[in-house]
């Protein structure tokens, strides 16, 4: 076959492959279906000058989806799945929701029906739409590179979020009138948008943030993917202000051993209101708001007293401002926009404003000193109950705070213990740490995957799932063994529901709403009592129970090359 250039025919789906090796993405991850065979096929095809782009087959959508959302935060690319048709992408949306959420980059090529069946088939861009920045689905082969463009162009530009293109089977195997890309010139836009914000709004930020008596910081997702640690460190030191984390932060956004961290924001609208009601200003920076209470009552008023002014910051207009009027709201790049709010502090505080700003910073670090104590003193408490005492999940992570080597990657979905995954652990940077921002479980066993494809050798990656998320997609394991990735998994066994057994004891507490039924046996697991160690035996991957305290202490093997695939079962904890 040749085309009208004369050149060899070139079949739609090698068209994909182009801009796929333009953003220099190495894995898809997926499911097969017939209608896939073409698109995974193309992955056989070798470019000239290309590095090898490999196909990582999983057992469900949702694992591929995750793998992808997880192969995106470790490599900084865009993640690639290639779905089946509606059931394929019915499968993946709980993923596909975490990633939105996250403002995770994934592409999602989904093999719709033949072009002359579309009728008789789904609706597949409706389905996707609310979960992705841009939903399309190719109308004719030759419109491929436009659509590939843009749908890369659209993932990887901030707010970066996942992006859905449904291509008619057929239109994959059909031969386009695109002529092989010339390596010398980009095939995708790129789009930077690290623009400062403006400079006067942000002086004037900078002098609410002055006024303020006790002015209180929340670092939401912004900061860590703008890696703004140090310039928002530096700004909470000079106003002496504490800083929270957004609830469900997807990464670290401010340095765990920082004596002003104070932790996610907590998670009821009493005590909520309560953190945000003792500041008059709360600067919120990078702040992704969501959900964060399990019942809001709208006579008790907002999450943020409205008394309390509110200040943003953010390269994401549609988060600044969401849930509550930003007095001073500025959109611009997070790490270079916050340098000039310091100089403006810097510039116009006095003298008697600088000996204030001193005096509250030594106060607010004596504080987190003592808090700094009381953890170590809880900690020790917990780690001297004896050999014999049955593991608590902080006991999990009091282990790997002592044994883990650095690097690390911690995906966490140790649903009640999360906190003290954060909050143990001395973490170096955000990206060491990956939460699912939209909260659907079942997101850490697949995640890690692909974080472990994109870091390989240079990080250990450990995922601390509870039990009841680990159920959710166990088989994840299957593609962790096809690939032989050396990933520790801790499952933190506590034979429950337990995040819902609280929830529904807080749903009493605040609603007086009791069930019929209290036993709730339906927020239990312990029957029948899965054993961890047979499920990831059953795919080859070795594990272990843990039980006591006594057996915690010893170092894990996995990581290390002698045992490349380990799986630890942490029970009764
Ligand atoms: C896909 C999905 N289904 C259901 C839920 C509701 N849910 C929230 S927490 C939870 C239980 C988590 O249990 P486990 O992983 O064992 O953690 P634990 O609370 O026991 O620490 C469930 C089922 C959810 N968040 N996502
Ligand atoms: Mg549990």
């Amino acid at each position: 076959l040749v085309t009208t250039f004369g050149v060899p025919a070139r079949r739609g789906r090698d068209v994909v492959y182009d801009y796929l090796h333009d953003v220099g993405v190495r894995y898809v991850f997926g499911v097969p279906g017939t209608n896939e065979v073409p698109l995974i096929d193309g992955t056989s095809v070798l470019r000239l000058g290309r590095e090898r782009i490999e196909y990582v087959p999983c057992l469900h959508e949702n694992i591929a989806v995750g793998a992808a959302m997880g192969y995106a935060r470790g490599s900084g690319l865009p993640g690639v799945v290639e779905l089946h048709v509606t059931p394929g992408i019915a499968h993946g949306i709980g993923n596909l929701y975490n990633a939105y959420k996250s403002h995770v980059p994934i592409v999602v090529l989904c093999a719709q029906q033949h072009s002359e069946l579309l009728l008789l088939e789904s609706d597949l861009v409706q389905i996707a739409r609310q979960f992705t920045k841009w939903a399309h689905e190719v109308r004719i082969p030759s419109e491929l590179p436009l659509v590939m463009q843009r749908a890369f162009k659209e993932a990887m530009t901030p707010p970066t979020q996942p992006v859905f293109v449904a291509i008619p089977w057929d239109f994959t195997i059909a031969t386009v009138d695109v002529p092989e890309p010339d390596p010398t010139r980009p095939l995708v836009t790129r789009v930077c948008s690290a623009s400062t914000g403006d400079e006067q709004a942000l002086t004037e930020l900078g002098r609410r943030l002055l006024q303020a008596k006790t002015p209180m910081i929340v670092a939401g997702d912004g900061v860590g993917a703008a890696g703004a640690w140090e310039e928002l460190g530096a700004l909470a030191a000079q106003l002496g202000a504490p800083v929270y984390s957004a609830s469900h932060s997807s990464r670290m956004n401010f340095p765990s051993r920082s004596l002003r961290w104070q932790g996610e924001l907590p998670q009821t609208q009493k005590d909520m209101r309560a953190t945000f009601g003792a500041h008059e200003v709360v600067f919120l920076c990078g702040y992704n708001s969501q959900a964060p209470v399990l019942v809001f009552q709208h006579e008790h008023g907002s999450l943020i007293p409205a008394d309390v002014q509110q200040l943003y910051l953010h390269d994401d207009p549609w988060e600044i401002g969401k849930n509550g009027v930003g007095e001073v709201a500025v959109l611009g790049d997070i790490k270079k926009s916050l340098p000039l709010i310091s100089a403006a502090v810097d510039r116009l505080a006095t003298e008697a404003d600088r000996a204030r700003l001193k005096a509250t910073d030594h106060a607010l670090t004596d504080q987190g000193a003592a808090r700094a104590a009381a953890q170590t003193a809880y900690r020790t408490a917990i780690c001297s109950r004896g050999a014999d005492a049955p593991l608590m999940g902080e006991n999990v992570a009091d282990a790997l705070d002592r044994l883990l080597p650095k690097p690390f990657t911690i995906v966490n979905e140790a649903v009640s213990d999360a906190a003290a995954i954060r909050q143990y652990l001395d973490y170096s940077a955000p990206q060491d740490y990956f939460f699912g921002a939209g909260g659907s479980l079942g997101f850490s066993m697949p995640a890690s995957i692909g974080f472990k494809l994109a870091l390989r050798d240079t990080r250990t990656v450990v995922n601390v799932v509870g039990d009841g998320s680990a159920l959710f997609y166990p088989h994840t394991w299957w593609t962790t063994f096809k690939r032989d990735l050396a990933i520790l998994t801790i499952v933190v066994n506590n034979h429950q529901y337990r995040t819902l057994v609280r929830g529904v004891a807080a749903v009493g507490a605040v609603c007086d709403w009791h069930p019929t039924d209290d036993k709730l046996a339906y927020l239990h697991l312990e029957s029948p009592a899965t054993s961890f160690v047979q499920l990831a035996s059953a795919f080859g991957i070795a594990a272990e129970r843990v039980d006591r305290l006594g057996d915690s202490t010893q170092r894990s093997r996995a990581g290390s090359r002698r045992s490349p695939r380990a799986t630890r079962s942490c029970s009764r904890s």
